[in-house]
C-alpha cells in the first residue's frame, strides 16, 4: 500500500497472495468492525454494553444509536469514504458516534482529547475532513472554542458537530435520525474503516489506514488471548480513541466478547479506583505512570478492588522493579502489552512464568504469521539474544501511512516490513524485550512526542536560532521533554516559562510542551555533522521535581 489505494478496498491494495493466505487462514472474516454490536443486539438485546456514570446503555440501544446517527450522516450527504475527524473524550457518545460512522462508511481520524487547534487543523486539512465532533466541554478545556479556532484556519468551512448544550454549532441530534433507514450501500469489511494517529518522529503525526477485516482479527486475537468473555467488564479508564484501549483487547475486545465497557472520565487514582470498585471491573489497560499512581493510592483508597483479574500495562516501557510492585499492590495479575497503531500488538501470556511477565514486553498475537526481524543498520538479521531494529508484517500491520509516499519508501521495506523505530531483543520463547529506540521521538509516559514537530515550532520563535528536543530519564513518566536551544545573534535569552507559553499558544496539545529548556552555544555533532541527539542526551541531567515550571 504505497497510499494511492482504493481506501473503499483497502486490503485490495495488498499483495493478492497475502492476502488470499491471510483469508484461508481465519484471519479476515469479511465481518465489519460494527457488526458485533448488531450479532449483540440480536442475541442478548438487554444486556449492558457500556456504563457511563448513570447511564447504561443496551446492546440493542447501541445499535439502535448507531443506526440513527449512520441513517443521519447519509441524509445529510455524507457518503461512505467521507472523512471527519472525531475528537470525543471518554463518553458513551464516543461509541454512539464511532459505531454510527462505521456503519455509513464515514472514515474518523482518531483524535485525542489533548489535541489542540495546530493537530486538529492539520487532522481536518490532510484528512479532507467534512466535519469535526467535539465535546462542549473536556477537562476543564472549552473544545466549541478550540472547534471555532480550527473552522476559523482552515480554508473551506466544515460541520462542526457538538456533544453537549446546543450552542454556536451542530448539536449531535441534527445526525440522530428519527426513523433510521437500513443503509442502502453499506461498507465492505476490506474498506478503510478508520484513521489511527500515529505517535510519529517527523514534524507531523502520520495518518494510520486500518480496514475492518484487519483490525477485527486483532481485536478477536487479543479477545481470545485475554480470555475474554460476557462476564468481562473493562475499564476504559485512557482516551477511547487510543489503539490501546480500544483494540488491544480494550472496548471493541469487550464489545466483541459480550462484556461491558466502564467508561472513565479520567484515568486518576480518585476516579478509576472508585469505579473498578462499583462496577465490579475485571481488567483494565492503563500506561506504566497511571499503573504506578494506582498501585500507590491503592492502600490508603480502602475501595473494594477484588473483582479485578487483569492489570494490562503497556505503551511505555515498565520497569521490572515497578512491574513487581502492581500485582501485590493491587491485587490482580498482570499482562506487558507493547503495541502500536500500525499494527502488531505483543502480550505476555497467562501461561507465562512469573519472571517472563516481569521482564518482558510479550510475544506477538500470531505465531505464524506476525513475522518479526531483528536487524542491524544495514538491515541485516541478528540472530537471537542481539539487540536490534524491529520490523514487523502480518495480518493487522499495515504497509503504508495515508497518503504518503515518500515517508512510506523511509518507513518500510520494499517487500512491507514496517520499520517500527524500536530497538528490541528477542529470547529463547519468542518474548521481545524493548531496550530502547531509534526513532526521534520521546515517549512521556506513553505519550509519544516527535522531536521535530517540537523543534518546528520553536524555530518559529524570533529569539531561536536552533533547537533540538531530547528525552531525558523521569522516575515516574519514565521519560520528559528537554529542548535545547541555541539563541540568534545578539539575542536576549527568553524566560523559558515564555517560550513554553509560544509552543502552546502555536496550538499544540499539552503533553509536547517542554518540560525543560537549556540554552546552550551549539549542539554536539556526528561524524557527518548532524546533530548528536544521542550525545545531548547524554549530557542531560535527569528530570527533577525541583525543575517543575512555575
Ligand atoms: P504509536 O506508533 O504511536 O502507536 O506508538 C507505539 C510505540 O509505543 C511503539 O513503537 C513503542 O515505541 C512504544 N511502546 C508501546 N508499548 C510499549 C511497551 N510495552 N514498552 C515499550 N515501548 C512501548
Ligand atoms: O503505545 C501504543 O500505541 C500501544 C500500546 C499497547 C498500542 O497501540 C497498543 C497496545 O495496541
Amino acid at each position: 500500500m504505497t497510499g494511492t489505494g482504493d481506501d473503499t478496498d483497502l486490503l485490495g491494495s495488498w499483495p493478492a497472495d497475502t492476502t488470499a493466505r491471510y483469508r484461508a487462514a481465519g484471519y479476515w472474516t469479511g465481518e465489519r468492525l460494527d457488526g458485533m454490536i448488531r450479532r449483540h443486539a440480536g442475541n442478548r438485546p438487554g444486556r449492558i454494553a457500556l456504563t457511563d456514570g448513570e447511564r447504561h446503555w443496551s446492546y440493542a440501544e447501541l445499535d439502535r444509536r448507531a443506526d440513527r446517527i449512520a441513517s443521519g450522516l447519509l441524509a445529510r450527504g455524507f457518503r461512505p469514504g467521507d472523512r471527519v475527524v472525531l475528537q470525543l473524550p471518554n463518553t458513551a457518545e464516543f461509541f454512539e458516534v464511532f459505531f454510527g460512522l462505521l456503519r455509513a462508511g464515514v472514515v474518523p481520524v482518531m483524535a485525542l482529547p489533548a489535541h489542540r487547534r495546530a493537530e486538529l487543523t492539520y487532522f481536518c486539512e490532510f484528512a479532507g475532513a467534512r466535519a469535526l465532533f467535539v465535546p462542549e466541554r473536556h477537562a476543564g478545556y472549552d473544545h466549541r472554542q478550540l472547534a471555532s479556532e480550527v473552522l476559523a484556519a482552515l480554508a473551506e468551512p466544515i460541520e462542526v458537530f457538538v456533544v453537549g448544550e446546543p450552542g454556536p454549532h451542530l448539536p449531535l441530534d441534527e445526525l440522530r435520525a428519527e426513523r433510521p433507514r437500513p443503509v442502502a450501500d453499506p461498507p465492505a469489511a476490506t474498506a478503510l474503516a478508520f484513521l489511527q494517529l500515529s505517535g510519529g518522529s517527523t514534524g507531523l503525526p502520520k495518518l494510520i489506514p486500518r480496514a475492518h477485516d484487519d483490525y477485527l482479527y486483532s481485536v478477536r486475537e487479543s479477545a481470545r488471548i485475554c480470555g475474554l468473555g460476557p462476564s468481562s467488564v473493562y475499564l476504559c479508564a485512557l482516551p477511547a480513541a487510543h489503539n490501546f484501549p480500544l483494540s488491544s483487547p480494550g472496548s471493541l475486545g469487550t464489545f466483541f466478547a459480550g462484556g461491558r465497557v466502564v467508561l472513565a472520565p479520567d484515568p486518576s487514582p480518585g476516579t478509576a479506583l472508585a469505579l473498578i470498585a462499583r462496577e465490579r471491573v475485571t481488567l483494565t489497560g492503563v500506561v506504566p505512570p497511571v499503573a504506578l499512581a494506582w498501585a500507590d493510592a491503592a492502600p490508603q483508597a480502602g475501595h473494594d478492588l477484588s473483582s479485578l483479574e487483569l492489570l494490562q500495562v503497556g505503551g511505555a516501557k515498565l520497569s521490572e522493579e515497578a512491574a513487581r510492585r502492581l500485582g501485590p499492590a493491587l491485587g490482580c495479575r498482570l499482562q506487558q502489552v507493547f503495541g502500536m497503531a500500525e499494527g502488531l500488538v505483543n502480550y505476555t501470556r497467562p501461561e507465562d512464568d512469573e519472571l517472563t511477565v516481569l521482564t518482558t514486553q510479550g510475544r506477538p498475537i500470531s505465531d505464524l504469521d506476525d513475522e518479526v526481524r531483528i536487524v542491524d543498520d544495514q538491515d541485516r538479521d541478528l540472530p537471537d539474544g542481539s539487540t536490534g531494529h524491529l520490523l514487523t508484517r502480518g495480518p493487522y500491520t499495515i504497509r503504508g501511512y495515508w497518503r504518503a509516499p515518500e515517508h512510506n519508501a523511509r518507513s518500510f521495506t520494499a517487500d512491507g516490513f514496517y520499520r517500527t523505530g524500536d530497538l528490541v531483543r528477542r529470547t529463547p520463547t519468542g518474548h521481545l524485550v524493548v531496550e530502547g529506540r531509534a526513532k526521534d521521538q520521546i515517549n512521556r509516559g506513553g505519550e509519544k512526542v516527535a522531536a521535530e514537530e517540537v523543534e518546528n515550532v520553536l524555530l518559529g520563535h524570533p529569539a531561536v536560532h536552533d533547537a533540538s528536543v531530547v528525552a531525558v530519564p523521569d522516575e515516574y513518566l519514565g521519560e520528559r521533554t528537554l529542548a535545547y536551544v541555541i539563541l540568534r545573534q545578539g539575542a536576549d535569552a527568553p524566560r523559558p516559562a515564555l517560550l513554553r507559553a509560544f509552543v502552546r499558544a502555536a496550538g499544540l496539545a499539552d503533553y509536547k510542551v517542554p518540560d525543560r529548556i537549556e540554552f546552550v552555544d551549539a549542539f554536539p555533532q556526528t561524524g557527518i555533522g548532524k546533530v548528536s541527539k544521542k550525545d545531548l542526551r547524554s549530557t542531560a541531567a535527569p528530570w527533577s521535581p525541583a525543575d517543575a515550571p512555575e
